[in-house]
């Protein structure tokens, strides 16, 4: 069978397309694991934002694909419809299958579109089971962690068969990526091209605003190094100078990933860059041996999780547990700035994550984080609590009131869709957008170092976009920033019409 997998356009602030475009892992993934005999095409739609109704029509008429995949993030939502719309209309007969984050945590509204299969939490196994059955004409009852619509002339409903465990990963049941899959071109980190390897899945931690454990529970299950060390040669040989490791949470077992930086090493792939994010305790407390051998094995950015600087704002986000330093036993504090130097010693830089606009923050509050940011971090990534589908944070948002928009596409992290108990949503990011953009400028030095070239083709790119909204007369002060604000706002509303 013919078998076209896509991965939503959309992106958000901290991923300008022209700077940043990374492959989908879920999608090469599910295209190692159907049958030899199939034919799968992998389209990362980001490669092509401006251009996706064109390009899908044209893959949709050069593959004749008999079933079509799509993997959705909540804030993809309209999109992923429209693009549904597309495919059913170019081809009626043509098997619709969903999955990712949004269709497992909100299969509802996959329901309501031209939908007629919903993949729930891992997709490899079931992804492979549906394919036979379709391909053989069976019925998917027996297939866990699907669910499927069921047509009659009494009208349609879904079947929700049972859940699917998350898999123990140990043993070779999911096979690797297949990337020659990708039919398009173009992925980069900065012009480097990148791509993303996974060493583990989960985590056992329950932060409030995260999506992972309503996804698949509380666990934590590991890829042998084999397989890993094969998986990142295979990258590099598809091209990739950049590694993201987009493991849910490997700090969570700090042993491991020690062993696998020097596994790293040892097999002389320590040449290409790494991307990884981290919990600061892990790095905190353990920075001395770790964050040395992170460096010899190629890492360069570390992404935090801070989440927040203030006591307070780590009980509402439940991240109090991952930020908190241990001495001897016992807890000393909060652990960022000790994660922060042992980095920096290092020759690592720190992308900053950190979510402002908790229900109990003040302009003070905010302020006290985005001056923390502007200090320390080397690469600002802000955010706003979103209420993402099920989360704990969204019952707590919601039943507080303090929801101030149901527009999904806006769900992307650094649109602010809830106030808090003090302040507008709006004024909370205006907040966020009028420190970050400064705070990217300086980073720019060490851009040019690496990646000169880069910066010399692409700079002004990436300055206009940060920037955006801005006008001559804003830049002389005649103009004010709440003025360039709206302006930021209204662009940012017209690119998120992507199809
Ligand atoms: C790596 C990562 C990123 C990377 C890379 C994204 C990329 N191109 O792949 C970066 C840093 C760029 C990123 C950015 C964002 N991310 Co992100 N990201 C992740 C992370 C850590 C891992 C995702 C991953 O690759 N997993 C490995 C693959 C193999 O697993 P998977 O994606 O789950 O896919 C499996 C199943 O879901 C399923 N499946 C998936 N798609 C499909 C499709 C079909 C047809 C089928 C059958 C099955 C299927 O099968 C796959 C294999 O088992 C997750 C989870 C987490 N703990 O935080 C968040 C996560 C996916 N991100 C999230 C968000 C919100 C974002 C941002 C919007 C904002 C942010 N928080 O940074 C941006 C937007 C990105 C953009 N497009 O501009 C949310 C999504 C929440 C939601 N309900 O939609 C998550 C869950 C984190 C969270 N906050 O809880 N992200
Ligand atoms: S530590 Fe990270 S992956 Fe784990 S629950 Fe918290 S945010 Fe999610």
């Amino acid at each position: 069978m013919h078998i076209l997998l896509l991965s939503m356009p959309d992106s958000f602030e901290h991923m300008p397309p022209h700077a940043i475009r990374m492959p989908n892992g879920a999608l090469t993934s599910l295209a190692g694991n159907v049958d030899p005999q199939h034919r799968v095409a992998v389209a990362d739609l980001i490669l092509v934002q401006r251009q996706v109704r064109e390009t899908v029509t044209r893959l949709v008429r050069e593959l004749d694909p008999e079933v079509v995949g799509l993997s959705i993030m909540t804030f993809q939502r309209r999109t992923a419809a429209r693009i549904i719309e597309l495919v059913r209309g170019l081809r009626p007969g043509v098997k619709i299958v969903v999955g990712g984050y949004d269709p497992s945590l909100a299969p509802e509204a996959y329901q309501e579109m031209d939908v007629d299969y919903l993949v729930r939490s891992e997709g490899e196994v079931t992804f492979r089971e549906l394919v036979r059955a379709i391909e053989s004409g069976s019925g998917a009852e027996g297939i866990r962690g699907l669910s499927y619509r069921c047509r009659s002339r009494n009208g349609d409903s879904w079947v929700h068969n049972p859940d699917r465990p998350p898999h123990r990963l140990e043993d070779s049941e999911i096979r690797p990526p297949n990337r020659d899959a990708r039919v398009l071109k173009g992925y980069t980190l900065m012009g480097r091209q990148i791509d993303v390897i996974e060493t583990s899945r989960g985590c056992t931690y329950d932060c409030s605003f995260c999506s992972i454990i309503e996804m698949r529970g509380r666990n934590f299950h590991t890829y042998p190094f084999d397989r890993v060390l094969a998986d990142i040669r295979d990258a590099r040989d598809h091209g990739a100078r950049t590694i993201f490791l987009v493991d849910d949470n490997i700090t969570l077992n700090v042993r491991r990933f020690e062993a696998l930086c020097e596994a790293i090493i040892a097999a002389g792939l320590n040449k290409l860059d790494y991307f990884v994010q981290a919990m600061t305790s892990a790095i905190a407390n353990h920075g001395e041996t770790l964050a040395p051998l992170m460096r010899r094995a190629g890492f360069r950015y570390v992404f935090l999780g801070i989440e927040n600087i203030l006591e307070g704002d780590l009980e509402f986000l439940r991240a109090a547990a991952k930020n908190t330093e241990r001495t001897n036993g016992h807890n000393t504090g909060n652990a960022t700035l000790k994660a922060i130097d042992y980095l920096h010693r290092n020759q690592m830089y720190v992308v900053g994550g950190l979510i402002v606009g908790s229900p109990g923050d003040t302009r003070e509050s905010i302020e006290a984080n985005l001056e923390f940011a502007r200090r320390y971090v080397d690469w600002p990534y802000i955010q706003h609590p979103t209420p993402y589908p099920r989360t704990p944070m969204t019952k707590e948002f919601r039943d507080q009131g303090l929801i101030m928009s149901e527009r999904l596409e806006e769900y992307d992290g650094t649109t602010a869709v809830v106030r808090t108990e003090h302040l507008p949503a709006e004024e909370v990011e205006f907040m966020r957008w009028r420190a970050e953009r400064w705070m990217k400028i300086h980073h720019i030095p060490a851009v040019i170092k690496h990646d000169p070239g880069f910066v010399l083709i692409q700079g002004w790119k990436m300055f206009a976009h940060t920037f955006r909204g801005s006008s001559v007369r804003s830049a002389l002060g005649l103009e004010s920033e709440k003025k360039v604000f709206d302006r930021y706002r209204a662009i940012r509303r017209q690119e998120r019409e992507y199809v």
